[in-house]
């Protein structure tokens, strides 16, 4: 049956971490995947999932499926982190939130909203580099991809003025994705007089406004300050999209829990998208597992609990800032001329170095040092013990 299926290639991302265990190179290190490990380099499972674990065990609650929209307290608290407790939009009812497979679900359930619902171009404009599985999201949701400038290599920053320009002359109506904070995979995010700029332009320009928010709480520790851009957007009269995921500020990457959120014109609207976006789901998976959803729910809304988390969602952040500047320390003691400022400056998980190609295959191939062919490393993987390492590396295919 299947004798003409040709093999495709590894993913990009996480064929990384396949190259990195068949190595034997005990100082090996993989900055490739964005997950976040704790400075002795081993997964972290914060206080406060361990705790709300305890709480839904003890309950004995039943297995029974949830409905397709999953669970009420999560997907009420899930916005509400998000929006804000008071928003209007939360106040009035005029927004929807399904819980969803993690930030990857939320795209995909987005991505076929997009494609059965909206009556504008079939276009979905990505921040040119994007995260790197948007395109095929939107693509096999049956959109197709566009690009705007963001990134611009000669300062290792934002793109001001092409993001600008390169929107100005968007088609009106056309969809633009924009990742709410800690920009995957470049680290740069607009300041907020920039944020202003654009959301004048996205309306100017009659654009429908999806927001990516895989990250909140990692760009700044702070999660409402991360939430800024969307709350921000959403006070200026765009009714946005937007996914999230709960995979890297809780630390519940196999739990695979997030939501998507429509925020509509009134609540009828609201109430005539809940049905169709439960008419795609049924379908696909019928229901969203539970387990990770409680888990999330029970932090969110237990006041000892979120405020823990809080505290550990600041601490996953300090680190990285740390390590950021262990690393360009680490680079000045190697004696390195370049510039490095750029891996203090870039924020979240992860620093886009600037390193090309062919230094990227060095550092791998000599230090057995892991990453993506573009330069990004994840800041996560990075430890006190081995940044002086990483550092050497670094000066070592650079200088
Ligand atoms: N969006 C962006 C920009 C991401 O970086 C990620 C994860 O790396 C996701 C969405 C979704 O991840 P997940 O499906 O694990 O929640
Ligand atoms: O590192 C990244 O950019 C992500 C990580 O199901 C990731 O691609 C890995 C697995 C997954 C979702 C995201």
């Amino acid at each position: 049956w299947w004798g003409g299926v040709q093999m495709g290639p590894p993913d990009p991302i996480l064929g990384v971490s396949e190259a990195f265990k068949k190595d034997s190179n005990p100082k090996k290190m993989n900055l490739g995947v964005g997950a976040y490990r704790d400075d002795q380099g081993k997964p972290f499972v914060l206080s406060c999932v361990r705790k709300a674990e305890a709480i839904i065990s003890a309950k004995q609650l039943d297995k029974e499926y949830l409905g397709i929209g999953g669970l009420a307290e999560f997907t009420k608290c899930c916005a509400q982190l998000a929006l804000g407790n008071d928003n209007e939009v939360l106040k009035s009812g005029r927004s929807i939130t399904v819980q969803t497979i993690s930030g990857t679900g939320s795209l995909r359930i987005g991505g076929n909203f997009l494609s059965r619902f909206h009556a504008g171009p079939r276009d979905v404009y990505l921040p040119k580099p994007s995260w790197g599985n948007h395109t095929p999201i939107f693509r096999d949701a049956g959109m197709q991809l566009k690009a705007y400038r963001y990134y611009d290599p000669s300062t290792c920053g934002f793109d001001f003025k092409g993001a600008l320009d390169d929107i100005s002359k968007i088609p009106e109506q056309s969809v633009i994705m924009l990742h709410a904070c800690a920009h995957n995979p470049t680290g740069v995010d607009p300041r907020p007089e920039q944020w202003k700029e654009i959301s004048d332009l996205v309306k100017k320009r009659n654009l429908l406004v999806f927001f990516d928010m895989a990250y909140q709480g990692f760009a700044s520790g702070d999660i409402d300050r991360d939430a800024w851009a969307v709350r921000y957007f959403i006070e200026q009269g765009h009714n946005i999209l937007l996914s999230q995921s709960f995979a890297k500020n809780m630390g519940l990457y196999g739990e695979r829990v997030g939501g998507f959120t429509v925020v509509c014109g009134d609540v009828d609207e609201a109430k005539r998208v809940e049905s169709q976006l439960k008419i795609l789901i049924r379908p696909i998976y019928s229901n969203p597992p539970m387990n990770g959803a409680r888990i999330a729910s029970t932090i969110l809304s237990t006041p000892d609990l979120r405020s823990l988390w809080l505290e550990e969602v600041h601490g996953m952040a300090n680190r990285i800032i740390k390590m950021r500047e262990q690393l360009v320390a680490g680079l000045q003691k190697e004696g390195s001329t370049h510039n490095w400022q750029h891996v203090i400056d870039q924020i979240g998980m992860f620093c886009f170095t600037g390193l090309k190609p062919d230094q990227v295959e060095r550092l791998t191939k000599e230090f057995s040092v892991y990453m993506t062919k573009d330069g990004r490393i994840s800041m996560a993987g990075v430890t006190s013990g081995n940044v002086g390492y990483l550092a050497h590396g670094i000066h070592a295919v650079t200088k």
